[in-house]
C-alpha cells in the first residue's frame, strides 16, 4: 500500500455516501459523474431532516423560537461560507440557487449599474453555458461586446491573446477556475493579477473548482466568485455569490422582495444593508443549511487529501484509458482536476454512455453545457468520467472494463 492509502481511507469514507451503496442494473455503482452532481453524505441528509422536523420556519421575520432557531443555523451556514472561502466579511457572502443564478444575478446587476454601450467583457473559449449567455444576453441590452480568449490544442487559455483582449473598454473579465469538459485548471493568479493591473475586475466560476480543492479569496484576490452547493457535496438549488464588499456596494440589486429592504414607500424604496440587499425573498433555508453542513464535512476529510487522493486517481485513469486503442483524450492540460473528457474512433459518446450504464457506470455524455468547447475541438460531444475523493481505482478498473465491452460491441 503507497503513503496516500495509508492517509486516506476510502473505504470508510464510502460508508458516509448511503447513495453509493447501491447495484444498477445487476452492478456495483460506479458514479463517475460528479462534475454533474457529486453526492450527499448522511450529516448533510440528517441535518436536511432535522430542520423540517425540528425547527422549519422562515427567517430574519419571526419573534417565535423556531423562527430563532432557524434564522441562526442560516446564518450560521454563512458563516460557514465565509470561512470556507477565507473571505474578509459575511456581507460579502450572498446565498443564490447556484452557480448560474450568480452569474445572471451579476450580469444583471454589473449590466444596470456599470454597463454602457461599447464597454466590453472578457470571457473565454471554455466556458460553460453559464457564463456565457447570460454575458450576451448582458451585452446585447446594454450595447456592450463579448470578447473570448480563445485556448490552444491541450484546453489551455492563450495568455498572449488574452492579453491583447484588455483595453480601456473591458469593464470584466470572467473566467472559470476549472474547465468541467476539459479539467484545465486555470492559472487564476496571473489572470487577475494583469486584469487588476488595468483596473478591471474579476469574476470566477469556482462550480468544479470546490469540489477538489480549497480555495482562498483572499490570497486569490478575485472580485467575485460563485459556486454551488451539489457540486460540493450539498443540496440542490443552493449556491453561492461572493462579492468584494467594496464593489456589491456600487451594484443595484437583481431582484426586489421581501428581506432586501429597509424601508419601503410608494414614494421609493431604501434597499438593506448587505448581503441582504441581493436576497429577495424567502431563501431556500434549508438547503443553505445542508451546504454548511457538507463544507464542515469536506474541511474534515481535508483538501490535501482530497487532491493527492483525486490526483493519483487522475493519474491512474489517464493511463488506463491511454491503452485504449482508438481513444482520444478531448483536453489535455499541464494542471487538471476533477475531469476527464474523451472520444472513441466512430463510436458515438451517447451509445458510449448507454452501454457504460447498462454496466453500472455512470458518466456523462454529450456537449456538457460548453458547445463552443465542442466546436474547438471539432466533436459533436464527448464521453466524460469526473471524480471525487469517494471513487476508487477498482471503479476506474471497471469503467475500463466495460469500455473494451463498448469497443467490442462495435467492432
Ligand atoms: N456543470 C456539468 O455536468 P449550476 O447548474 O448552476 O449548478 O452550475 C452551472 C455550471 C457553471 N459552471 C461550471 C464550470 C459548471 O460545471 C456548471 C455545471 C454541470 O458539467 C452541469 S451542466
Amino acid at each position: 500500500m503507497n503513503t496516500t492509502l495509508q492517509q486516506f481511507n476510502v473505504e470508510k469514507i464510502r460508508t458516509d455516501f448511503p447513495i453509493l451503496q447501491q447495484e444498477v442494473h445487476g452492478k456495483p455503482l460506479v458514479y463517475l459523474d460528479n462534475a454533474a452532481t457529486s453526492q450527499t453524505p448522511t450529516v448533510v441528509i440528517e441535518a436536511l431532516q432535522k430542520y423540517y422536523r425540528e425547527y422549519n420556519s422562515n427567517v430574519h421575520r419571526g419573534v417565535h423560537r423556531l423562527s430563532h432557531i432557524a434564522t441562526d443555523a442560516y446564518e450560521g451556514a454563512r458563516e460557514k461560507v465565509r470561512r470556507f472561502l477565507n473571505a474578509s466579511s459575511l456581507q460579502e457572502i450572498i446565498f443564490t440557487k447556484g452557480t448560474t443564478d450568480g452569474i445572471n444575478l451579476l450580469a444583471s446587476s454589473i449590466g444596470r449599474g456599470l454597463i454602457k454601450p461599447g464597454d466590453e467583457i472578457v470571457i473565454s473559449a471554455m466556458e460553460h453555458h453559464s457564463n456565457i449567455v447570460p454575458w450576451q444576453l448582458m451585452c446585447e441590452d446594454r450595447g456592450a461586446r463579448l470578447r473570448v480568449i480563445p485556448i490552444n490544442d491541450d484546453g489551455e487559455i492563450i495568455f498572449e491573446a488574452y492579453e491583447d483582449l484588455l483595453n480601456e473598454r473591458t469593464k470584466l473579465v470572467s473566467i472559470v477556475h476549472t474547465s468541467n469538459s476539459l479539467g484545465t485548471v486555470n492559472p487564476l493568479r496571473q489572470i487577475i493579477d494583469l486584469a487588476h493591473n488595468k483596473n478591471v475586475p474579476v469574476l470566477v466560476d469556482g462550480a468544479q473548482a470546490v469540489p477538489h480543492t480549497a480555495v482562498d479569496l483572499r490570497a486569490l484576490d478575485c472580485d467575485f466568485f460563485v459556486f454551488s452547493s451539489h457540486k460540493v457535496f450539498g443540496p440542490t438549488g443552493v449556491g453561492v455569490l461572493y462579492g468584494k464588499k467594496e464593489w456589491l456596494e456600487k451594484l443595484p440589486p437583481y431582484q426586489g422582495g421581501g428581506d432586501m429592504i429597509l424601508n419601503v414607500t410608494f414614494a421609493g424604496t431604501k434597499f438593506n444593508e448587505l448581503p441582504y440587499k441581493f436576497e429577495a425573498g424567502t431563501p431556500n433555508i434549508a438547503d443553505v443549511i445542508g451546504l454548511g453542513v457538507a463544507l464542515d464535512y469536506v474541511q474534515q476529510i481535508g483538501y490535501d487529501a482530497i487532491s493527492s487522493w483525486e490526483n493519483e486517481l487522475i493519474q491512474y485513469a489517464l493511463k488506463r484509458l491511454q491503452e485504449i486503442e482508438g481513444l482520444r483524450f478531448i483536453g489535455n492540460a499541464k494542471h487538471r482536476a476533477g475531469a476527464i473528457s474523451f472520444v472513441l474512433e466512430n463510436i458515438h459518446p451517447h451509445d458510449i454512455g448507454t452501454i457504460l450504464d447498462r454496466e453500472g457506470v455512470a458518466v456523462r455524455t454529450g456537449h456538457h453545457c460548453t458547445q463552443p468547447v465542442m466546436q474547438c475541438f471539432k466533436v459533436p460531444a464527448t464521453t466524460r468520467a469526473s471524480f471525487a475523493f469517494y471513487n476508487t481505482k477498482e471503479e476506474i478498473d471497471l469503467l475500463i472494463k466495460a469500455l473494451y465491452k463498448v469497443i467490442e460491441m462495435f467492432s
